[in-house]
């Protein structure tokens, strides 16, 4: 019961108001109608909610159940070994936008092709694309994993297996974000109108709005990449590295998940950077995915996002699982990096007859 005053000092008021702030709700203030696609995106939206509950769940019971950790023995289309709960993951939004009626494709990191699901085309004109558990490695050692979504139009046709209506550029989406498993469960999102983030509420079984049009800092302290990689890099990469190594006010955080580096630098600033290499220029991080739907959340909440001399969100991929360098944060941070790679195309310029 409301204490007096509590009653006086509306602190009753604002609580009960925040607990109802619930994600489907601000997805229908965020696009200010009642439209039919307003509603499918808030629907789709409960589902991405739904399928952040289903894995925070299995995450936090993992230790403690057979079969849940360690790897499945697979290796995905990405060449990379397959953990028991990507499949997991993978497996839960398959069911929960099965359910849905509003998704007629899925194209996700663990699977080659997309998945259709026929009964939903004619309904459901969406596409989800989604990195199911991104940072699996942490899985095991108990660290911070995050999921990666980004929802488009379907525009192809649906028996066009090769889905060549993905192949366009970032700015094509409707809607991304990410949701972070760490000591909370965090869901962030855009519709193209701001950056805003829930936290999940395990009493209530539902996201709560915590902050609403969240903007990164111009500038921060934070750079974030994994200095093992060094002498594979570009020269204008270890140029910046050596910069920062050389003055103040840099700090070097780096966890190997990257939802949990973005979440950081979107909240206190920084740079994320996962160059390509000399012998994959392309880098690591997949652009339907990762790097676009990351790209978009941050360039709606003012800061930017490279490939070093690509905005990233003009990207147009050639494939699915096309990769893409990514110099992604603060403006200034970004910019910095940037300033480097353009001076050692300068000088490969000057040499060349
Ligand atoms: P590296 C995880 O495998 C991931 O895709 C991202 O989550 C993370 O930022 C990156 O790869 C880590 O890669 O080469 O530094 O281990």
């Amino acid at each position: 019961m409301a204490s007096a005053t509590e009653f006086e000092t509306h602190e009753y008021e604002y609580a009960l108001d925040r607990d109802c702030t619930t994600l489907s709700r601000h997805v229908l203030q965020q696009l200010q109608s009642f439209s039919p696609q307003a509603q499918d995106i808030s629907a789709i939206m409960n589902r991405l909610a739904l399928a952040g509950k289903l894995i925070a769940r299995r995450l936090s019971r993992a230790g403690l159940m057979e079969n849940a950790l360690g790897f499945t023995g697979e290796v995905n289309v990405q060449g990379e070994s397959v953990k028991k709960m990507d499949v997991y993951a993978n497996e839960v939004f398959i069911s929960v936008f099965k359910q849905s009626g509003l998704v007629c494709r899925l194209a996700s990191e663990e699977m080659e092709k997309p998945y259709y699901i026929p009964e939903n085309c004619p309904i459901g004109r969406y596409t989800l694309l989604y990195d199911p558990i991104d940072g699996s490695s942490n899985v095991d050692i108990n660290l911070n994993v995050g999921s990666i979504f980004s929802i488009r139009q379907q525009e192809g046709d649906d028996l066009d297996r090769e889905a060549r209506d993905l192949l366009q550029n970032g700015r094509k989406q409707i809607a991304a974000g990410y949701i972070l498993y760490g000591p909370s469960t965090i869901l962030v999102y855009s519709l193209g109108q701001g950056v805003h983030s829930f936290i999940l509420d395990p009493s209530l079984g539902e996201f709560i709005l915590v902050q609403e049009n969240i903007k990164v800092p111009t500038s921060g302290p934070v750079y974030s990449v994994n200095e093992g990689n060094f002498w594979q890099w570009e020269d204008s990469i270890r140029d910046y590295v050596r910069y920062v190594h050389r003055h103040e006010g840099y700090t070097a955080r780096y966890s190997g998940a990257l939802v949990g580096d973005i979440h950081r630098i979107l909240l206190q600033g920084g740079v994320f950077i996962y160059p390509g290499t000399v012998k994959k220029p392309e880098g690591k991080l997949r652009l339907l995915y990762e790097t676009a739907p990351l790209g978009f959340l941050i360039e709606q909440a003012g800061g930017k996002a490279s490939t070093g001399t690509q905005n990233l969100l003009d990207c147009v991929p050639t494939k699915l699982h096309e990769r893409t360098p990514l110099i992604i944060g603060s403006a200034e941070n970004v910019e910095l990096v940037e300033s480097f790679i353009q001076d050692r195309a300068r000088e490969a310029a000057a040499q060349t007859p």
